[in-house]
């Protein structure tokens, strides 16, 4: 059973019981309308309570059934409603710290509710690409009205119940003890009839037309790629227009329309790829961590500062060590910038301001730093450099603490093991501008211990991280997986594209930013060394020669004025560059190839499934634990579109036959050799089967 059922004095109390958020699964369900049942036959009980156990009222329809038989199995959330709202006692939902989606539905069921303050109110469904489908988008106006109602179900976002007081959605807010107040309020309204029910209120809004036209414009205007919210809008403008039951089946329809969307799909595997993504599987959830109270920093440049900010914003006093004191006060300054334009736009107040800048102190010397729990290196990426830094750690830091690289490409057990304590030792890799990216990939080494691990994990929640654990190897992650993105990317110049038409395919597919537009941002440079270096330790990988060029002429991107596009003082906005075409094609001749017409499908294929086919090698070798933390590195990290689930998500979407099917294609073309298919795709497509 998913609910109790006990009869204290002459009230029934029903509490559901499904940890961790009283989800409404089918067990839950059946058992409520047990206890309906049980205490509808009970002459003793006057009056009924449904509360929830534990750390929520209910968190709503329970999201884990979605994709089974389960979900609309009988008694179905309406059923269970209908059975509440037409009971001939009166229900009242005791309503405490959670009560979302199908869990508010239920609430509203109920002929009163009580609740107690700061219990979050919410009809979340649109982030996760559906709608209120248990009635929620009929009954909430009629309990809030409608603006205030369809602002909530458009937006998803939480209300704190206190800030509802003086709706009809409450009847009363309980400041003591809320079984107590729920009780005395069951017993006060005992014997009073007819019962009220929301469905039989009448929403009255003047000229409500010119309204939802209105919020229908808005709405369109910011709901992207995803369907659900101009639904939500349709649903509620059901509950004005027609009568209610007419209402219902129009939520109903449009509810079961959404859930087989793959845009919600998409957004519902990236809910709970957020959350897998910090389980480790040999690392207990219960594993110890260690305190985190003082950070150290090394290294004032952007990354190095980037860094320190999610600590003061976190409230943990950091530390920045550099070696000059001109460079320090250099980063210093550049964080009290970045503090004061937050300021400037009225997203910080004056005293988190001060708060935060006042957390970030500078200091030259290792010994100042010898006291923080954790010290993150952002030294510049060389192995010697490395070396130095880590050994320079191992000698001053107190024993305990947790020695951190924040190495975007190179191997963190070389790393560790300059230190005699390699097991603290492990990589914290922030991308940039690293106090707004979400994504941390957090590099476990073959030696870093279970506690060093759980512990960066929990710290990537406190500084709102989406934390992924990666094992050691070239690039990690994410950028591992780039390089076969951009090597696509590359080839695709030689073979007739422009950097402009590359970057507009992939950005009419959803991507923030084009791989090109993507290099003129973070400097091409960057990936110029990382070549230079693998011509050297990898002769056999064939790349492009175009992004060298470039180069070569000095074109480093935004930094430097121009980079695959020509750029104009003051203004970011890219323009085609006559030179760099002219160049790209004079370089398709020099090599001998043909230049032909590319389509957008080949573009979007070639770049999507050389991501796809490394990602299916790094989950083969065990690099990443599950396919969502890849996609959740994708998401969260480098741009890949929300809706779409990220890349192996997308994969799995299109059928991994189709997917090695184009790639057999391919492969039939020049560098043929880059769509060797990874194992893992071969044996999951001859399953039938997919990533996730
Ligand atoms: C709906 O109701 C549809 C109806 O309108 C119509 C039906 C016909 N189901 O976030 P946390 C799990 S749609 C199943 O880390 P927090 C979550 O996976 C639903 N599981 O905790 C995690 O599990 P694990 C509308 C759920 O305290 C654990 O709970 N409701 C659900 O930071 C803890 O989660 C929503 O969209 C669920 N509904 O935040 C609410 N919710 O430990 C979505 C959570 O195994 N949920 N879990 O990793 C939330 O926003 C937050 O989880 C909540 C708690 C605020 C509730």
């Amino acid at each position: 059973m998913s609910a109790e059922y006990q009869v204290v004095g002459n009230i029934a109390v029903i509490t559901m019981k499904n940890p961790p958020v009283n989800g409404l699964g089918h067990a839950t369900r059946s058992a409520i309308v047990e206890s309906m049942k049980l205490a509808a036959l009970d002459d003793a009980v006057k009056a009924i309570i449904i509360t929830g156990a534990g750390k929520a009222f209910s968190g709503g329809a329970d999201i884990k059934e979605f994709n089974s038989p389960k979900a609309f199995a009988e008694p179905s959330l309406h059923t269970v409603i209908n059975v509440v709202e037409n009971a001939s006692k009166p229900v009242i939902a005791a309503i405490h710290s959670v009560c979302m989606g199908g869990g508010l539905e239920l609430a509203l069921g109920c002929h009163y509710r009580v609740a107690t303050t700061g219990a979050q109110i919410a009809l979340p469904e649109v982030k996760l690409g559906i709608l209120p489908g248990a009635g929620g988008t009929q009954r909430l106006p009629r309990v809030l009205g409608l603006e205030m109602a369809l602002n909530m179900i458009v937006s998803g976002a939480p209300v704190a119940s206190e800030k509802l007081a003086e709706t009809a959605l409450f009847n009363e807010l309980i400041d003591g003890d809320l079984m107590l107040g729920a009780m005395a309020f069951a017993e006060k309204m005992a014997d009073v009839r007819p019962l009220p029910r929301v469905r039989d209120i009448k929403i009255d809004y003047p000229n409500h037309e010119a309204f939802l036209q209105f919020s229908r414009n808005t709405v369109r205007a910011m709901a992207g790629p995803f369907p659900a919210p101009l639904k939500c809008v349709e649903a509620v403008a059901a509950a004005v227009t027609k009568k209610f039951d007419d209402g219902l089946i129009v939520e109903r329809d449009l509810f079961l329309e959404l859930v087989q969307t793959t845009e919600s799909k998409a957004l519902r595997h990236a809910f709970f790829g957020e959350r897998a993504a910090s389980k480790v599987p040999d690392v207990p959830e219960d594993t110890p961590t260690r305190p985190i109270k003082s950070v150290a920093v090394i290294g004032a440049g952007t990354m190095g500062g980037g860094i320190a900010m999610n600590f003061a914003n976190a409230g943990i006093p950091v530390q920045i060590l550099e070696m000059k004191q001109e460079a320090l006060d250099k980063g210093l300054a550049t964080i009290r910038k970045n503090y004061e334009n937050t300021l400037k736009k009225g997203k910080l107040t004056q005293e988190k301001f001060e708060q935060r800048v006042n957390l970030i102190t500078g200091t030259l010397s290792y010994e100042a730093i010898a006291q923080a729990d954790l010290v993150i290196e952002a030294v510049f990426e060389d192995m010697g450099v490395k070396e130095q830094v880590f050994k320079k750690l191992d000698e001053v830091m107190k024993p305990g603490a947790i020695l951190a690289s924040n190495t975007s490409t190179l191997d963190v057990d070389v790393i560790a093991s300059f230190t005699k304590r390699p097991e603290d030792v492990i990589g914290t890799h922030f991308f940039s501008p690293a106090n707004v990216m979400k994504l941390l990939e957090i590099v476990r080494g073959k030696k870093t211990a279970k506690d060093v691990l759980a512990t960066a994990l929990a710290l990537s929640k406190k500084i709102k991280k989406t934390g992924v654990v990666s094992g050691v190897c070239d690039g990690f992650i994410g950028n591992r997986m780039i390089e076969q993105y951009s090597r696509q990317a590359g080839f695709l110049l030689e073979e007739g594209c422009t950097p402009e038409q590359v970057d507009k395919a992939i950005e009419k597919l959803g991507f923030a930013m084009g791989p090109f537009r993507m290099g003129d941002l973070a400097g091409n440079d960057i990936g110029w060394a990382i070549r230079k270096r693998r011509y050297v330790d990898k002769p056999h990988v064939t790349y492009s020669k175009t992004a060298d060029l470039l180069c070569e002429s000095g074109r480093f991107g935004q930094k430097t004025g121009a980079g695959w596009y020509d750029y104009k003082a003051g203004d970011r906005k890219p323009y085609p560059s006559q030179l760099v075409n002219d160049m790209i094609i004079q370089h398709s001749a020099d090599i001998g190839v043909e230049r032909r017409k590319i389509s957008d499908q080949e573009i979007t294929e070639r770049l999507i499934f050389a991501l796809v086919n490394e990602g299916a090698r790094i989950l083969e070798e065990g690099i990443a634990t599950r396919a969502s933390d890849i996609d959740m590195v994708y998401l969260t990290g480098y741009g890949f579109p929300l809706h779409r689930g990220g890349p192996m998500f997308y994969a799995d979407t299109l059928g991994l036959t189709n997917v090695l099917m184009a790639m057999e294609k391919y492969a039939k073309g020049r560098h043929g050799d880059a769509w060797k298919p990874a194992a893992l795709m071969l044996s999951l497509a001859a399953e039938a089967k997919g990533f996730n």
